[in-house]
This record gives C-alpha cells, sequence and structure tokens, in this order.
C-alpha cells in the first residue's frame, strides 16, 4: 500500500516540475516579485512536492507578478544559517521546525515538548487553533511572519547505529544528534543521554562518520533522506511531535500588495492541509519499506521514558521557561502534563 502511495507522491513530483516548465512559458516575461523559498528537505519530501504546487498555483493566479524559486535540501546553508538569510532577506520564504525558531523567539518549541500530543487530531486542534495563533503572534513580534498553517514533519522515532533503545536507560550516554535548540538539548539531558547540536545539513556525515551513534527523525525524513544507510535500529518512541512554520521576512512580504499576499498565504495554507495528509500516510506506511532496506524496528513502552522527563524535572523546568499562560495553553488542549 505504501508503495503506491509513495508512487504517487513521486508522479506528482514530476507532474509539478512539468506544470512548472510550461508556467515558465506562459510567463516569460519578468516577475514584479521574485522570491526565493528554501528549506531543509530534499525534493522527494511532501513539504517539497506540496511547496512545488503552492508556488505553480501562486505564480498561475498571480499571472507570473509572484514568482517563488524552491532552494531544497539546505541549498543555501543549514537552518541556522537559512534563518539569518531570512532575517537578512536573502531568502524571503523559508520553512523551520518550531524548536530551532525557538533560538529567536522562545516560546515557538512549545509544541516540542515531550509526549505532549496523543495524536494528529491533538496536534492540529492545538497548532491551527489557540496556542499555535499565541505562538505566531510572538513570531510577528521578531520581524518575521507565520502563516497561519504549519506544515507536517511528523512524529519523531529515535534511531541508533549500535543497539535497539528498548527503555530510557538505553539512552544513558548515547551520543545523540539533535537538532540546533535548546529545547532537543534539554530533553535529552534529561534523558541522561549525551546529545549534540548538529543542523541537519550535517546529519548524514556526522552519523556515517560515527560523530554520534544517533538521531531523532520521523520516517518520511530517515526515508527521503536516506537515514536508514547509515543507522540500522530504528525505536518506535513517538517522543514529540515536530512541524515546520512557513515563515516570510516581513519587509518581503510587506512589499507585495494585498491581493498578491492574500493568493500566496491562500495557496501555501491550503496546500498544507494537503502536505499534513501527504506525512501522515508515509510516517503509517514507511515502516516496511525500511525494514526492507535492513532497518531492525522495535516498539519500546514509553513510560520509562516520560518517568524519566518527569524526574529529570524537565516539564517543570520547561513550564518556568514558557510561562504560565503558554502552559495553559497547551495543556488545555492535551491535558496534564508531568
Ligand atoms: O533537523 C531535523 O532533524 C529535521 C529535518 O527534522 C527538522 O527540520 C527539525
Amino acid at each position: 500500500m505504501m508503495t503506491t502511495t509513495r508512487r504517487q507522491l513521486l508522479v506528482a513530483a514530476g507532474a509539478g516540475a512539468a506544470a512548472s516548465l510550461g508556467a515558465g512559458v506562459a510567463f516569460a516575461q519578468k516577475a514584479e516579485f521574485s522570491y526565493k523559498f528554501a528549506n531543509n528537505v530534499p525534493l522527494t519530501h511532501p513539504l517539497n512536492i506540496r511547496g512545488k504546487e503552492a508556488v505553480d498555483a501562486i505564480r498561475a493566479e498571480t499571472k507570473g507578478r509572484v514568482d517563488i524559486q524552491i532552494f531544497p535540501n539546505n541549498q543555501l546553508g543549514g537552518d541556522t544559517d537559512m534563518l539569518s538569510q531570512l532575517r537578512s532577506g536573502g531568502i524571503e520564504l523559508f520553512t523551520l521546525s518550531g524548536l530551532i525558531l525557538a533560538t529567536l523567539v522562545p516560546a515557538a518549541s512549545i509544541s516540542g515538548i515531550g509526549f505532549a500530543f496523543p495524536d494528529y487530531d491533538t496536534v492540529w486542534k492545538t497548532m491551527d487553533g489557540e496556542l499555535g495563533n499565541y505562538v505566531r503572534a510572538q513570531i510577528a513580534k521578531s520581524g518575521l511572519l507565520a502563516m497561519d498553517k504549519m506544515w507536517d514533519n511528523g512524529f519523531r522515532q529515535m534511531t541508533s547505529s549500535v543497539k535497539p533503545i528498548q527503555s530510557a536507560a538505553d539512552l544513558k550516554g548515547m551520543k545523540i544528534r539533535v537538532p540546533p535548540s535548546p529545547l532537543w538539548t534539554s530533553m535529552f539531558k534529561a534523558f541522561d543521554a549525551a546529545p549534540t547540536s548538529i543542523n541537519f545539513s550535517e546529519t548524514y556525515s556526522a552519523l556515517q562518520t560515527k560523530v554520534v551513534e544517533g538521531q531523532e527523525n520521523p520516517l518520511a525524513i530517515i526515508s527521503v533522506a536516506k537515514l536508514y544507510e547509515v543507522q540500522k535500529y530504528c525505536s518506535l518512541t513517538n517522543h514529540m511531535w515536530d512541524g515546520w512554520h512557513f515563515l516570510a521576512n516581513r519587509r518581503a512580504w510587506d512589499k507585495l500588495p494585498e491581493d498578491l499576499r492574500a493568493i500566496v498565504a491562500k495557496h501555501l495554507n491550503a496546500t498544507a492541509i494537503k502536505q499534513r495528509a501527504d506525512v501522515a500516510a508515509l510516517n503509517a506506511g514507511l515502516q516496511k519499506e525500511l525494514a526492507d532496506k535492513g532497518m531492525a524496528f522495535n516498539q519500546p513502552k514509553t513510560d520509562s521514558f516520560r518517568e524519566q522527563l518527569r524526574k529529570a524535572g524537565f516539564y517543570a523546568e520547561w513550564k518556568g521557561k514558557f510561562g504560565d499562560e503558554a502552559w495553559a495553553l497547551l495543556e488545555r488542549s492535551v491535558g496534564k502534563l508531568g
């Protein structure tokens, strides 16, 4: 079943490429607004497949006035570098994990609290709702703008080249790559692991050269970035959810006339909903494909991980950092934490 879904996605990618060639001919005159959209994942990820669909729709509906070029797969640098470029205006559009954005907007990492979300329904209710609005308001104060709908990365799983992770005790001392974000480092320190902050652009080689033994990511990322080539074990921990904010440089956004802004936002937000469905399907079905490629899967009980976070004071510490208002918004959606 999964092979079909993946094939459909790849066919969609091909169709997108053809459509954009057509668009190039139709709108050969120079666009009034030529913007760059940069991101950290390969072209085969639904973020780029649907992203392409969105920029094609925007080009068509604006009759070529808004022309967005996609720079996938860290072509313009790692996440922290792309964030600087977004702020300076070197790139106009960028998708970034809320947790990494938290280096600039601390509230943005609240969606990554360990084991906060039980399922996707709760994720989208929360992030399309009040907590998401709260975070987007904080982002707006930073000179950036976040589209209303986040794009899905997914529930994250732990992988390693040395052993399956069966319980929190197996993480003790493990050299594990985490994305550059205080919350990620704090969480894996609370697990008693030895986390190192590494941008995704450097992750494959860090695993390959054994600078680190493990990493954690949703199955869609493990698949499209071929992390299965350098990792043996995959432990289905679902320890946190992660998604991308679709960010714009404020000055570039304000340059767009109101009607064009509405068209861009409409397509980015509508396409996000389709991208979420693609990622959910991939993450639900990729286990067999990755097993066929040689990964060994296990499904640990989550109790020991949750208990370890509680014992280490992780929830109490981050409740203090995020503050009562944000924490209450999160708990209103997901129930009492910690
Ligand atoms: O850096 C990662 O691990 C990734 C690709 O999941 C993010 O964008 C946070």
